[in-house]
Order: structure tokens, then C-alpha cells, then sequence
């Protein structure tokens, strides 16, 4: 195709540590297999923070973050079939290609196809198509929702219900997918099972809702922000327990021991804190208890724990975007949402427009926040 180059606003992270910047960016026009995307709404997720801190051992600079996000596509280069110009669309930080060996598996959401040059900031031919005084930009996750206009691999987008508003389906873009997913796909809860989840964030709080879906008995949230407690209970937690506030010698494993009569089922750390994840692995119900690792940790750290736990039947997986795949099952959750039986308006809390982007990490740091959605 021979599109033009559109020029337009976007957040650019220009190095780590520092804010974001409105900037006027020139997005060139997708090459083959690739889709430009015109961002209408996108969220911001923890691992935006993550990333722009510099704790991310993939962070490179300068980039436009953001992988939450819906908008309709503009154009599409050669090739492309799987979407068409004026589609409804999410982006995928995930994607599905369909054809290698991770996605004929059967046993992962993961596609390798393009994941080295997303890793690197690179559409899969090498390149960017972001630009700004004179320099190319990083795109970031093979999303940049932090954009007006990003371009995507044609792998890395799926169209959804036209009807369904994008400020709401953004968030399906990974938050609410991730801990849904990790809740009804990832983890194989049967109905009465125990349940414990570590961070009530957007992901913890979508833990719950789909331990709430698969009938789970115990639905214990575990945060050190007391305010989450009332926010578990609106998702169906049916325990809150702030681990910070035990009394002397109690430890937070002993707590959910004692609640769980000998363990959880399935307990899930959606916090990135690596001692979290050994107390959630160590919270398991010997013989069979699992641990689903969504939380994102920083470069260097490492988990540890006593391998007799695992001898004693505790298992320690993790998963990204849930486990959903996104071309073929995003549709359907899109499709729940339209129906009613998927919440999503429940979890923002903050909007805010492009220009004032940085107020909506504070939101997150400020801990009143599920999610912002930033109106492009
Ligand atoms: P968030 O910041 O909105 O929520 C995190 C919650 O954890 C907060 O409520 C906070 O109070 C709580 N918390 C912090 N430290 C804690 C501790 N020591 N014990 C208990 N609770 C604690 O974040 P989010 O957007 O919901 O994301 C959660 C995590 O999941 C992040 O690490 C993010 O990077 C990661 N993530 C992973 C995937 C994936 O695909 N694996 C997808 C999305 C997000
Ligand atoms: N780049 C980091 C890892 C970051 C990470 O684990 N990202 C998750 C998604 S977080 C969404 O909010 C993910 O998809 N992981 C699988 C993958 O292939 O990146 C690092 O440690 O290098
Ligand atoms: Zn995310």
C-alpha cells in the first residue's frame, strides 16, 4: 500500500524514571501484515509503571508505552485479511498467529512469531514506524497505545463487537483479561474450591470475579491498602485480610492456612513482589494447592522457597494475559460484557484526557485507583 504518514499526539517516554511527554509524533504507514490503529481509548496498567521506572530488564527508551488499548483501524498494509478498515479492534500485547509452535500447541496462549522484535521495540521486519524530532521511537509490548495512531502486526489485533463502547473494552486489552483469564483458564477452579489472591488491583479484582464465575468457596483478597477491602467485597470476596495488621507471630501463610483449613486451591500474586509470591506458593493446600504467579517482578529479583514444597504437591506456574488467546477468545469476552455477565464499567475509577496522562500513573501510585482510562 502506499499510505502517507499521519502526524499526531502521543505520551513519549523519553528515558526512564521521568515523566511522560505529549509530543507531535509521525506514525508511518503499516507495511505488510501490519495495521494502524486510531487509538480512541486506552488504560494504564501497572506494567506501564513497571516499564517506564526502568525496572523492566526489555525498558529501552525513548518509547511509547501503553498496551491497553481499543481504537479502530485507519489502514492496513498488504496482506492483511484478518481486519479491515473501520473495524472496532483491540490491540494484543499477546498475539496469535496461528501457525507456530507455541499456538498449535494446544497448551499455551503464547505465540512466539514476533516475540524477539516486540521484546527489542520493533515491528517484525526490524523498524519502526513511530517518529519524533528526527528520531525513532520504540514501540512497546507490539502495542503503543499511548499514541493517537500506532501500528500493530497484523497478529497483534482482533476486532470485536462494533457496538461495545472502546472505553470499556481497552481494559479488555489486558487487565480484566489477565486475572478473568488466570481465574477461568489459567487455574482449574471447581465450585467450592478455596481461593486466595494477593493484590486487588484491576488484575487481583478480576481474579475474583472469575473465581466468583467458577463457583469458588473462599474468595480471600489479601492487600496492605485497607481501602481494597470494600472493593473485594463489590467483586464477591468473601474474606479481606490486610497481612500487615496480623497479630504478632501470625504470618499471612498461617492466616490462610487457618481460614482454608490446611491451604488454598489456587492462591494468585498479582502484586510483582517476589516475597508475596513465596507466601502465596506456601499458602497451597499440600498434595495439590496452586500457585499462579500474573505479577510482573523486577529486574534481578528471583523467588524462592523450600523445594519440599513442591515434594509435598504445592504447584508453582504462572501465566501472561491470562492464558487467553486473544484473536480467538477476546471476541467472546466482549460478548459476555455486551450480554452482562462480564463486569468491566465496575473497574474505572479515573478518566483522564491525553494531556494529563501522568496524572494517571499518580492515580495508580495513590492507591484509590483500579483503573484510569485515558481518552486519546
Ligand atoms: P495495581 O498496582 O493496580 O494493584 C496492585 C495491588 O497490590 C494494589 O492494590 C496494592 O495495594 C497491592 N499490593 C502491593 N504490595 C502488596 C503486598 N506486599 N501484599 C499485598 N498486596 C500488595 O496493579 P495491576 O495493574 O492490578 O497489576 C498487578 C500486577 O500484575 C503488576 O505486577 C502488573 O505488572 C502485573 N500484570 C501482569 C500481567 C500478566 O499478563 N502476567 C498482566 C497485567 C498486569
Ligand atoms: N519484560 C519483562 C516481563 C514483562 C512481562 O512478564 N509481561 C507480561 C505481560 S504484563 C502485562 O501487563 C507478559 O506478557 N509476559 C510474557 C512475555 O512474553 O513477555 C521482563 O522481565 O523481561
Ligand atoms: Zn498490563
Amino acid at each position: 500500500t502506499t499510505g502517507k504518514s499521519i502526524f499526531c499526539k502521543a505520551a513519549v517516554a523519553w528515558e526512564a524514571g521521568k515523566d511522560l511527554s505529549i509530543e507531535d509524533i509521525e506514525v508511518l504507514p503499516p507495511r505488510a501484515h501490519e495495521v494502524r490503529i486510531k487509538i480512541a481509548y486506552t488504560g494504564v496498567c501497572h506494567t506501564d509503571a513497571y516499564t517506564l521506572s526502568g525496572s523492566d530488564p526489555e525498558g529501552a527508551f525513548p518509547v511509547v508505552l501503553g498496551h491497553e488499548g481499543a481504537g479502530i483501524v485507519e489502514s492496513v498494509g498488504e496482506g492483511v485479511t484478518s481486519v479491515q478498515v473501520g473495524d472496532t479492534v483491540v490491540a494484543l500485547y499477546t498475539p496469535e498467529c496461528r501457525e507456530c509452535k507455541f499456538c498449535k500447541s494446544g497448551k499455551t496462549n503464547l505465540c512466539g512469531k514476533i516475540r524477539a522484535t516486540q521484546g527489542k521495540g520493533v515491528m517484525p521486519d526490524g523498524t519502526s514506524r513511530l517518529r519524533c524530532k528526527g528520531q525513532d521511537l520504540l514501540h512497546f509490548m507490539g502495542c503503543s497505545t499511548f499514541s493517537q495512531y500506532t501500528v500493530v502486526a497484523d497478529i497483534s489485533v482482533v476486532a470485536v463487537d462494533p457496538k461495545a463502547p472502546m472505553d470499556r473494552t481497552c481494559l479488555l486489552g489486558c487487565g480484566i483479561t489477565t486475572g478473568y483469564g488466570a481465574a477461568t483458564i489459567t487455574a482449574k477452579i471447581f465450585e467450592g474450591d478455596n481461593i486466595a489472591v494477593f493484590g486487588a488491583g484491576c488484575v487481583g479484582l478480576s481474579v475474583v470475579q472469575g473465581a466468583v464465575e467458577k463457583k469458588a468457596g473462599k474468595i480471600i483478597v489479601v492487600d496492605i491498602n485497607n481501602d481494597k477491602k470494600e472493593w473485594a467485597e463489590k467483586f464477591g470476596g468473601t474474606d479481606f485480610v490486610n497481612p500487615t495488621e496480623l497479630p504478632e507471630g501470625i504470618t499471612i501463610v498461617d492466616k490462610l492456612i487457618e481460614l482454608t483449613d490446611g491451604g488454598c486451591d489456587y492462591t494468585f500474586d498479582c502484586t510483582g513482589n517476589v516475597n508475596v509470591m513465596r507466601d502465596a506458593l506456601e499458602a497451597c493446600h499440600k498434595g495439590w494447592g496452586e500457585s499462579i504467579v500474573i505479577g510482573v517482578a523486577a529486574a534481578g529479583k528471583e523467588i524462592s522457597t523450600r523445594p519440599f514444597q513442591l515434594v509435598t504437591g504445592r504447584v508453582w506456574k504462572g501465566c501472561a494475559f491470562g492464558g487467553v488467546k486473544g484473536r480467538s477468545q477476546l471476541p467472546g469476552l466482549v460478548g459476555d460484557y455486551m450480554k452482562g455477565s462480564l463486569k468491566v464499567d465496575q473497574f474505572i475509577t479515573h478518566r483522564r484526557p491525553l494531556e494529563d496522562i501522568n496524572k494517571a500513573f499518580h492515580d495508580m501510585h495513590a492507591g484509590d485507583c483500579i483503573r484510569c482510562v485515558v481518552d486519546m
